[in-house]
């Protein structure tokens, strides 16, 4: 039976974690985001060195265009400092800074850029121009392939149809037909060079369209019945993806399906038609994100308590005025999680035996219950962890919870 000595303490499993992984994260004690990514350059930096770029992104992590350039500062592996704006609440100085007040912004040296597109040549102008080709006539249809991700109305083309009138029927046929023509357009492109990417090597044109093909694709399935992945029709489509997952810069910087479909419900208020896709497996039995899942929980639990506490509804089951028997109960499970993604196969799941101080108290299970199916949704990648973690962090939840009773 599972009983309060037969967990681990959160010191435990935070080093038994971190022996698995590497990924740590800066914490920000009483701000949003909680926690911070480390660039993976930054320890290149001399010691008490200001890097040379500073980012100003999204609070939440969820703007496509900020990944772009997260995407291509990790890719170049130039270290950088971010600082996180509150789009719903954006700061004075920062539209005094930046006319339009949109993020990404950077601060390059000193000089301010900003639109993705700008800051994207910006880095490559200033660090050397490794996402752009070599070769002049491939640089110059690199320059056009990525004007053409500005202008060419895809992006607007696919969310018309994610967010179109589901009960037009009529309408949305036609939407997806024009989502197709454009999705041929850009399998052709992709036919162009040899290899799975635009140009003959990775390059900014891929940065340009990943975050936005990367949602798009894990939305249309679950929103409009329609997939690109899997589908025969776009062979290299399929081909580049697989080959973005094949890049580490990739894996740090991207959402997984999870986030990106609970934000556009969220978000845009869409109705899902199907369900989500079953979580990769790829990244839920990988031990490095298992590891970095439990990681992330052991470090930042204050806080996930905290929003546990405050905004699940597991308050409704505390004796008046007494938190602590819930708060108890939430620790409890937690901990059971972060144990049972690092020691899966040794842990025993409490099968129905009821966990925590009191085991007599189905309530305990029912506190761990709650915790675990809101904390669950409740995490976004990459803000929280990275999309690998977060997949791994959510099945994990899954198989615990069905044991709980
Ligand atoms: N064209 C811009 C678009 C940037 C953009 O739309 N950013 C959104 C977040 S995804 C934003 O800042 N929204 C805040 C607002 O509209 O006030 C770019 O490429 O950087």
């Amino acid at each position: 039976m599972p009983t309060q000595d037969m967990l681990l303490t959160w010191e435990q499993l935070s080093e038994i974690a971190q022996k698995h992984t590497s990924a740590r994260r800066v914490r920000r004690p009483g701000k949003s985001p909680s926690t911070a990514p480390i660039p993976s350059s930054l320890h290149k930096l001399p010691p008490d060195t200001d890097p040379l770029v500073l980012l100003y992104r999204d609070s939440h992590s969820w703007c496509p265009f900020c990944e772009r350039v997260w995407f291509a500062l990790e890719e170049k592996e130039i270290p950088f400092a971010t600082e996180f704006i509150d789009l719903r609440n954006k700061p004075q100085w920062y539209t005094d800074l930046v006319p339009m007040g949109l993020v990404p912004t950077a601060k390059i040296e000193g000089e301010v850029v900003y639109e993705s597109k700008s800051i994207l040549f910006a880095l490559e102008a200033k660090f050397g121009e490794t996402l752009l080709p070599k070769d002049a006539a491939e640089k110059e249809v690199a320059r056009q392939w990525i004007e053409a991700d500005e202008t060419n109305g895809f992006r607007e083309i696919a969310y018309k149809f994610l967010l179109g009138d589901p009960t037009d029927t009529n309408k949305l046929a036609l939407q997806q037909m024009e989502l197709e023509t454009k999705l041929d357009e850009l399998e052709q492109m992709l036919g162009k060079y040899p290899g799975a990417y635009f140009l003959s090597t990775f390059s900014l044109v891929d940065i340009m369209y990943s975050p936005h093909l990367d949602r798009i694709a894990v939305n249309l399935p679950v929103y409009r019945d329609y997939a690109i992945q899997g589908n025969p029709r776009f062979p290299n489509l399929n081909a580049w993806f697989e080959a973005l997952r094949q890049r580490p810069a990739y894996h740090r910087v991207r959402s997984d399906a999870v986030t990106n479909n609970l934000l556009l419900h969220r978000i845009f208020g869409v109705e899902p038609m199907g369900n989500p896709a079953p979580l990769d497996p790829d990244d839920s039995e990988a031990i490095e994100y298992r590891a970095e899942a439990a990681e992330r929980l052991s470090d930042n639990r204050e806080a996930a308590i905290a929003d546990i506490l405050k905004n699940s509804g597991v308050q409704a089951l505390a004796t008046l005025d007494d938190l602590s028997a819930v708060t108890e109960a939430i620790e409890w499970h937690l901990r059971l999680l972060a144990q049972y993604l690092i020691h899966k196969n040794e842990i025993r799941l409490p099968w129905g035996r009821i966990g925590g101080r009191d085991q007599t108290n189905p309530t305990v299970a029912a506190v761990g219950a709650i915790a675990l199916t809101y904390i669950r949704n409740r995490i976004c990648a990459p803000r929280d962890m990275s999309a690998g973690a977060a997949t791994a962090f959510r099945a994990a939840t899954d198989e615990v919870l069905p044991l709980l009773y």
